[in-house]
């Protein structure tokens, strides 16, 4: 059973009312400040080049380049926050890997996935970090695993009906107050594009029905990641955004979920992960973890030359 007593839950009924849910304040001020400083050090070190594993401006989708763009505009995501090779302290990785698996996370995952979802069927997926670039850039209208070349036909095949169970869940975490960078449709994670959104220029601003999602320090947006969505950065305003995702064991074998996955290069790196510190806090959340784990590595050897997901 999950944790949570009913199903479905209010988080669950929401998103699968709207494609998205806003939890706030879900940290307490001590993991803040301890994530705010991991992330602040990690932002600096990938800005200047210490940190190969980057989202540069100027590309949306993997594979990005390893080294910022020589124009200075910069980068606008971290990859990778809990590769054994970061190069931080102890004390810092242990920020990142404490709050992956916090139960405070896992809880809500849990209610996201299909009813009945146990610790034991949830699959370690990406961990990733969303900052203020050096020049203003923008994502364009996308979901993340259907190409907006997909016809009216092809997005209804892909898309699954609201109350349909999911098999993965992806969030946004802000370390800041006022983010306002993610930009979604509501509703349109189970619908195709009308025909204004299919004809509508890619980078539009303002998407008929457009929410701007504003996040404030501690807050989390779960959100169904084939939502229609995008992305807009202003170099002038602060971002830290951590941005993760959590799969069901039922989804990690089919081949889609796999690609959009290990497209990011997890499955290099993560059997080397240190999760002592889990430990500290009980044997049961390192456990978790290790079963998390686990189920990744398996995905990965059942799924090898996945490909990427989107081009551009
Ligand atoms: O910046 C965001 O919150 C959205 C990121 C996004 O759409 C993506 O990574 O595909």
């Amino acid at each position: 059973m999950t944790d949570s007593t009913t199903y479905p839950s209010p988080h669950l009924l929401s998103l699968q009312k709207n494609g998205f849910v806003v939890i706030r304040s879900l940290l307490t001020p001590s993991e803040l400040s301890s994530l705010k400083s991991a992330a602040s050090r990690l932002t600096d070190l990938a800005r200047s080049g210490s940190w190969p594993f980057i989202r540069t401006v100027g590309k949306q989708f993997p594979p990005w380049p390893s080294s910022p763009p020589a124009d200075g505009s910069g980068i606008w995501g971290v990859q990778h926050l809990l590769h054994p090779d970061l190069p931080l302290s102890k004390e810092d990785k242990d920020a990142f890997l404490k709050l992956y698996f916090s139960p405070s996370i896992l809880n809500i995952a849990k209610q996201l996935l299909p009813e009945g979802t146990r610790d034991e069927d949830l699959v370690m997926e990406l961990f990733n970090m969303l900052v203020r670039p050096d020049k203003d850039f923008a994502l364009s209208w996308h979901r993340d695993d259907i190409p907006a070349t997909a016809t009216a036909q092809e997005e209804k095949e892909r898309l699954v009906p609201a109350t349909e169970p999911r098999y993965h869940t992806q969030w946004n975490l802000s370390l800041v107050d006022g983010d306002t960078s993610l930009i979604l449709v509501p509703k349109s994670h189970t619908r195709r594009r009308t025909d204004a959104e299919r004809e509508a220029d890619l980078f539009e601003p303002n998407m008929p029905g457009q929410l701007v999602v504003e996040l404030n320090a501690g807050d989390v947006a779960f959100y169904d990641n084939n939502i229609l969505h995008r992305g807009v950065y202003s170099s002038k305003k602060e971002r830290t955004t951590l941005h993760g995702s959590v799969g069901h064991v039922a989804g990690a074998s089919s081949g889609k979920r796999a690609r959009n996955v290990l497209q990011h290069g997890v499955g290099e790196w993560v059997e080397r992960c240190d999760f002592s510190a889990l430990g500290e806090s009980g044997v049961k959340e390192r456990e978790v973890a290790e079963g998390m784990r686990e189920r990744l590595v398996k995905m990965g050897r059942e799924n090898k030359d996945v490909g990427f997901s989107l081009d551009g």
